[in-house]
C-alpha cells in the first residue's frame, strides 16, 4: 500500500464523486472529481521545475484554492512541503530558505525580486491570490502518478520558533499526518454530509492539516474563506456544519451582529484550539449561540494531542483527554509522573509525534525521551480520569491570536538597536488576541530612545504580528537575587494595559 497521504485522500475523493471540495462565494472552485487530474498536472509542472521526491518546496503565498492544490500536488510528487507565514519579512525568509534548502520556492508575484537573490539555486516561481503566476504557466497536459512513499517518509516541514535561537523545522511524516487525521475524523464524527467553514491560514497545522485533512478524508465540502469576516461566517452557517478557529475567532463571533442560536441552528460542531480558550469566552459563546465549543490541544511537532469528548462533557478551561492511540503523561519536577491534579510537564508519545527537527539532531535529542515521549513544554494537570487541564508553559512563549511568538527573538532584535541597553518582552492579557506583546526597554546610560524609534527599528525586521503592541521605557528591569529578570513582576505591572485590571475588558 502506498503510504503517501494523497493516495488516501484520492480514495476518499473517488467516493465523493462530483461533489464540490472547495466552494468560494457560492461557486465550486474545485470538485472532488477534479482532484486526481488537477494534482496530477500540477505535480507534473513541479517535476518540470526540478521537483523530486524527498526534496523541499518552500511556499509563501496568499491563501487561495490554487494554494490548496499546490499543497496536494507537492504531496503527489513526494515533495516535502514547507509553508511559511505570509507575514514573515525578507530577513526571516532568508533564514528559512537557507535552512530548508529547497529546490523550488513559490512566492507572491510582488515578492519575486526580494526572494530570488535569497533562493540560491532553487527555482523561484510565483502564485498570486487571484490564481495567476508563473507556477501555473506552461502547465503540462500529462499527469504524474502518485509517488510511492513510505509512511515514515517526510510530507512536510513546519517551522516553529524556539525559546533559544532560531526557528526549528518540525519534520512531519505521511504517517504522522494521516494517523492524526484519521483519529480526529472518528472522534469528531466527520462525515460526507459535513460542510466546513474554513477561515484559518493554510501555513500552520490548524488550517492546513486539522481542517483540510478532516474534510478530505471525509469527502466533505469546504466553504473557503480567505480571511476572517464574522458577518460572512455567520451567513455561511445556514449551510455549514463545522467551524474551526482560534479563541480570537470565537470571542469576535460571540459579539458580532447577527449571531444567535437560530443563525447557528444548522451547525453541528465548533472546534477551538491553538491558544487557551478562557472559560468566560466559552460561556459567552454558549450564551450567544446555544453551542458548547469543543476545545482541543496540539502542537506543530505532534499534531493534535488531546480533545474534549464529542458526546461527553465539554469542560470549559480543560483540553479533554489524550487522543486514542496516543500516550500522555504529566511529569513532575522530580522526574516522576505527577499525582492526579498535580502540575507537571506534559509529554506525549504516539504515531502523531514528529520525526525530529530538520538538520538539528541536538535539539531533537533535548526534547525527546529515550522511551519515545516528546516533551511539550506545556504545564498541565491530569485528573484521575485522565482529563487534562493546561495550567502554564515551561517555555517562554506568547500566543497572540493563535500565533506563537517567542520573546527571546524580539528581545534580541530590540537589544541590537542603537541606544538600547537591554529589554524584556512579555505577554499580557488582551481582550481580542488573548495575549499581546509588550516590550520593556532600558536605554544605555545617557542615550535618549523613544518607543517610536524602537518601532521603526523593528519594522521590516520582524513580522508585524510579533511587533510589540506597547513599548515601555524604564530605568532598570526588576531582577531577583540571582540577577534573573523577573518577568512575573513585569506582567503584574503591565497586565492592565489592554484589559481592565482583574478581568478581560
Ligand atoms: C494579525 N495581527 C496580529 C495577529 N493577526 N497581531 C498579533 N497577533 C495576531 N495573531 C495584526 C496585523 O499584523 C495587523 O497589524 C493587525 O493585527 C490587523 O491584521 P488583520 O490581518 O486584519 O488581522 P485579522 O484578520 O483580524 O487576524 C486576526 C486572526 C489571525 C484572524 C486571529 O491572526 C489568525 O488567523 N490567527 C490564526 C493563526 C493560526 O492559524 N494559528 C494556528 C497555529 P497592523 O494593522 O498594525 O498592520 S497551529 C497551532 O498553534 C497548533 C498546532 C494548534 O494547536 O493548532
Ligand atoms: P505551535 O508551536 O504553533 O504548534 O503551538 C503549540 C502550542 O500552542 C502548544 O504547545 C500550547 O502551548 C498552545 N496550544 C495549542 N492548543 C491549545 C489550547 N487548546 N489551549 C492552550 N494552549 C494551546
Amino acid at each position: 500500500m502506498n503510504g503517501n497521504i494523497l493516495a488516501t485522500f484520492l480514495d476518499g475523493a473517488r467516493n465523493a464523486g462530483d461533489k464540490p471540495f472547495l466552494i468560494e462565494d457560492g461557486r465550486t472552485v474545485l470538485s472532488f472529481a477534479e482532484l486526481d487530474r488537477a494534482t496530477g498536472r500540477l505535480a507534473a509542472r513541479l517535476a518540470a521545475l526540478g521537483g523530486a521526491a524527498g526534496e523541499r518546496i518552500v511556499v509563501q503565498v496568499e491563501k487561495s484554492p490554487e494554494n490548496v492544490l499546490l499543497y496536494l500536488a507537492a504531496q503527489r510528487l513526494g515533495l516535502v512541503y514547507v509553508p511559511l507565514n505570509t507575514a514573515y519579512t525578507a530577513g526571516e525568509l532568508e533564514y528559512f530558505l537557507g535552512d530548508a534548502a529547497p529546490v523550488i520556492v513559490v512566492c507572491r508575484p510582488a515578492d519575486v525580486g526580494t526572494v530570488r537573490p535569497l533562493a540560491g539555486s532553487a527555482r523561484v516561481v510565483t502564485l498570486g491570490a487571484d490564481g495567476t503566476g508563473s507556477l501555473l504557466e506552461d502547465m503540462p497536459d500529462a499527469v504524474v502518478p502518485v509517488a510511492l512513499r513510505l509512511p515514515t517518509d517526510l510530507a512536510a516541514i513546519l517551522y516553529t520558533s524556539g525559546t533559544t535561537g532560531r526557528s526549528k523545522g518540525a519534520m512531519l511524516t505521511h504517517r504522522n499526518l494521516l494517523s492524526n487525521a484519521e483519529t480526529l475524523r472518528d472522534l469528531w464524527r466527520w462525515s460526507a454530509d459535513d460542510v466546513l467553514i474554513h477561515i484559518l491560514p493554510i501555513y500552520h497545522v490548524h488550517g492546513l492539516f486539522v481542517a483540510l485533512h478532516g474534510a478530505l478524508l471525509a469527502g466533505a465540502s469546504v466553504l473557503f474563506h480567505r480571511g476572517f469576516d464574522p458577518a460572512a461566517v455567520i451567513a455561511d452557517m445556514a449551510r455549514a456544519t463545522v467551524l474551526m478557529g482560534v479563541p480570537t475567532h470565537y470571542t469576535r463571533l460571540a459579539s458580532a451582529p447577527g449571531i444567535s442560536p437560530a443563525a447557528c441552528a444548522h451547525m453541528r460542531l465548533f472546534l477551538s484550539g491553538s491558544a487557551p480558550l478562557l472559560a468566560e469566552a466559552h460561556e459567552r459563546f454558549t450564551a450567544a449561540t446555544g453551542h458548547h465549543i469543543l476545545e482541543r490541544y496540539g502542537m506543530t511537532e505532534t499534531g493534535m494531542i488531546t480533545s474534549n469528548p464529542y458526546d461527553g462533557e465539554r469542560v470549559a478551561g480543560t483540553v479533554g483527554y489524550a487522543l486514542p492511540g496516543e500516550d500522555v503523561r504529566v511529569i513532575g519536577e522530580d522526574g516522576q509522573p505527577a499525582a492526579p491534579g498535580e502540575p507537571g510537564v506534559l509529554e506525549v508519545r504516539g504515531p502523531n509525534v514528529f520525526a525530529g527537527y530538520w538538520r538539528k539532531p541536538d535539539k531533537t535529542a533535548e526534547d525527546m525521551r529515550p522511551d519515545g515521549f516528546f516533551v511539550t513544554g506545556d504545564i498541565a494537570t491530569m485528573a484521575a480520569d485522565g482529563r487534562i487541564t493546561l495550567v502554564g508553559r515551561a517555555k517562554d512563549l506568547i500566543i497572540a491570536g493563535g500565533l506563537n511568538i517567542y520573546p527571546k527573538e524580539i528581545e534580541e532584535a530590540i537589544d541590537a538597536l542603537p541606544g538600547v541597553e537591554e529589554s524584556a518582552v512579555i505577554g499580557v492579557p488582551h481582550a481580542d488576541l488573548g495575549e499581546a506583546v509588550v516590550a520593556v526597554v532600558v536605554p544605555e546610560p545617557g542615550a535618549a530612545i523613544d518607543p517610536q524609534a524602537i518601532e521603526a527599528g523593528l519594522a521590516g525586521r520582524l513580522a508585524r504580528f510579533k511587533q510589540p503592541r506597547s513599548i515601555e521605557i524604564v530605568a532598570a528591569l526588576p531582577r531577583n537575587a540571582m540577577g534573573k529578570v523577573q518577568k512575573a513582576e513585569l506582567r503584574k505591572t503591565y497586565g492592565g494595559l489592554f484589559v481592565s485590571q482583574g478581568g478581560m475588558a
